[in-house]
């Protein structure tokens, strides 16, 4: 299957929700009435598009209906090229370092949003483009004996090498180390973490020791700070994006699990609140399904028909 076909099925249920939903608000004659324009908002809205974007795109519409009528198909197309234009410019992928340093890229997020799997696709990619690249795992999430087996068995997978300690050891141990390795190797090191959202204050705190390891280490931030936000937490997950953002300075987010929901619409919602780029969308498990996100293919496929 193509990415294409991949996506477009990944986002069936938002496109269920928005595109087809608008189509049966519309009635015949093409009139776009108060009522209709606020049915479009609601849809926007439940698709978890803020309020103040869905306002906005339900505004463009309304001043396009003045200079005249409008049909269906200009509805949908007015509303594509709104989504469209608020989502370019917001894409960007990995940048590798080209010095001698190792590129470090620290992979935050709440429990199960997807950061363990997220670097095994990651690092799954690496290695197809480049089979004797170093890649490095930190197996820094020692919160739950699971979450270094986890990595453990990808590492194998991907031929990466696995640095890690007993589970309960300090997570910004495991990046010493994990640092000493990946300047002696260079390539790329994946930082895993721990996302237990009950102890949010001591896991901020664990992220910024981590990061100011690196920091004194390597004389910079780690290369990438990545929030793995999981799409089918919706608008909660913004809250929690601030969190981290506020604790690390992210350089970027991955949004999974897009095949899960119907609230898609929640990418132009991140967009707009933590102005980050949007590196990569999950829409499934295997590897094949996370892709660099790519505005107008991902706007084509949720108007697809
Ligand atoms: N359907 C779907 N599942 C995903 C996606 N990304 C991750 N997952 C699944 O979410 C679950 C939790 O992922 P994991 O990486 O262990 O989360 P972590 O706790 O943040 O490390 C796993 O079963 C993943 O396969 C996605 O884009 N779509
Ligand atoms: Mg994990």
């Amino acid at each position: 299957m193509t990415w294409t076909d991949r996506l477009r099925n990944g986002l069936e249920q938002t496109r269920n929700r928005l595109t087809d939903s608008i189509t049966q608000a519309l009635g015949q004659g093409g009139k776009l009435d108060r009522e209709e324009l606020e049915r479009i908002e609601e849809i926007l809205i439940s698709a978890d598009v803020s309020a103040p974007i869905a306002t906005e795109l339900v505004d463009e519409l309304s001043s396009h209906r003045k200079t005249r009528g409008i049909g269906r198909e200009e509805v949908l197309a007015i509303l594509k090229e709104g989504i469209k234009s608020r989502l370019s410019g917001y894409e960007r992928s990995l940048s590798l370092r080209n010095d001698s340093q190792p590129t470090v890229i620290l992979v935050a997020g709440v429990n199960g949003s997807g950061k363990t799997t997220t670097i095994a696709k990651l690092a799954a990619h690496l290695r197809e483009d480049d089979p004797t690249m170093s890649i490095t795992f930190a197996a820094a999430d020692t919160f739950r004996a699971a979450a270094i087996d986890q990595l453990d068995i990808w590492a194998d997978r991907v031929d990466a090498d696995l640095i890690k300690h007993r589970i309960g050891a300090d997570p910004s141990a495991v990046v010493f180390d994990a640092l000493e390795h990946a300047r002696r190797r260079g390539g790329v090191l994946f930082i895993d973490t721990a996302g237990r959202l009950h102890t949010k204050h001591n896991l901020m705190e664990e992220l910024q020791k981590i990061n100011r390891t690196i920091v004194k280490r390597l004389g910079h931030k780690p290369d990438e700070r990545l929030l793995i936000l999981d799409a089918t937490t919706g608008q909660n997950g913004i809250c929690q994006a601030i969190s981290f953002h506020t604790a690390i300075d992210l350089t970027g987010v991955v949004l999974t699990k897009l095949d899960g929901t119907s609230k898609g619409g929640v990418i132009l919602t991140i967009q707009k609140q933590l102005a980050l780029p949007i590196m990569y969308i999950g829409v499934g498990e295997t590897k094949d399904d996370l892709h660099e996100f790519v505005s107008d293919q991902f706007v084509d496929a949720l108007f697809s028909t």
